[in-house]
């Protein structure tokens, strides 16, 4: 994969990287249907870009996720917490090649999906963070923000797991219970997901330009939750 190379203003090689744009928040509020816009939109615009999405089902181990996802397989609670974390470190070689290859990724779910519903099921935050300490960190977090009621005009939740209102009354609160211990405030971006999907988009696209240009010439952050250690 070829990297792209610009000069600096001392005439010295360096090398642009891609950015990290993630997508988290609770159930249907709409990650999904900006993570794919934003995707198109940069696509479009000649940028270097890839989608990503977790758990990344097409492994063995994301088929096993799969499986207890769609109530197929049952798994305790723990094992299934550090399955989702290893489906994320599978991930780590070629997602670190695309950024340093100068592509963009943009990420729908992460480690703190991976915390939040855990945590729900009431397992232990800082046990739950484990797992994940020193995975790549996001350059940025949209949060999408919408209430439960909001989210439940939409079409009603499926048939997976997790897709109960009181379960995800808990998840919620535990996404704010991860952000307050999280000491990179600057990293988390919280946006109204009520808005429209167009007008929501036009934010996305401006904040994920600004991010691209901006975080450029900045190395790799492979130090997720490191700073909790100990
Ligand atoms: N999970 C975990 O436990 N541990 C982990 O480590 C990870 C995940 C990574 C994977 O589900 C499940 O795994 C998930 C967390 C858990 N559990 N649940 N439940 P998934 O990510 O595959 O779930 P999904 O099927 O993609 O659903 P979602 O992510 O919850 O939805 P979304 O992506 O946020 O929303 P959407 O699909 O874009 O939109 C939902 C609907 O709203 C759709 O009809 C849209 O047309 C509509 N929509 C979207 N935007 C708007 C606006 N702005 N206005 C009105 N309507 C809108
Ligand atoms: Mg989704």
């Amino acid at each position: 994969m070829s990297k792209e190379i610009s000069l600096n203003t001392t005439n010295t090689a360096t090398y642009k990287r891609g950015a990290f744009i993630l997508f988290e928040g609770c159930d249907r509020t709409g990650k999904s249907t900006q993570a794919n816009k934003l995707f198109e939109y940069l696509q479009s615009t000649g940028h270097s870009v890839k989608l990503w999405k977790f758990p990344d089902r097409t492994t063995p181990i994301g088929q096993t996720i799969n499986a207890y996802l769609t109530n197929n397989q049952e798994l305790d609670d723990k094992a299934i917490h550090l399955l989702f974390s290893a489906n994320r470190w599978e991930s780590l070689p070629k997602l670190k090649n695309l950024l340093l290859g100068g592509t963009t990724l943009i990420v729908d779910r992460y480690a703190y999906s991976g915390v939040s519903y855990s945590v729900a099921k009431g397992l232990d935050l800082d046990w739950c963070r484990c797992p994940d300490i020193g995975l790549l960190r996001p350059d940025i977090i949209i949060f999408m923000d919408l209430s439960i009621e909001e989210s439940e005009k939409r079409g009603g939740f499926g048939e997976e797991r997790y897709e109960k209102k009181n379960f995800q009354e808990k998840v919620c609160k535990s996404f704010s219970q991860l952000k307050q211990k999280d000491d990179d405030d600057s990293l988390w971006k919280f946006l109204d997901a009520k808005q429209s999907v167009e007008r929501l988009h036009e934010q996305i696209v401006k904040i994920s330009l600004d991010l691209i240009e901006n975080c450029s010439q900045l190395p790799l952050k492979e130090d997720l939750w490191k700073k909790h250690l100990g």
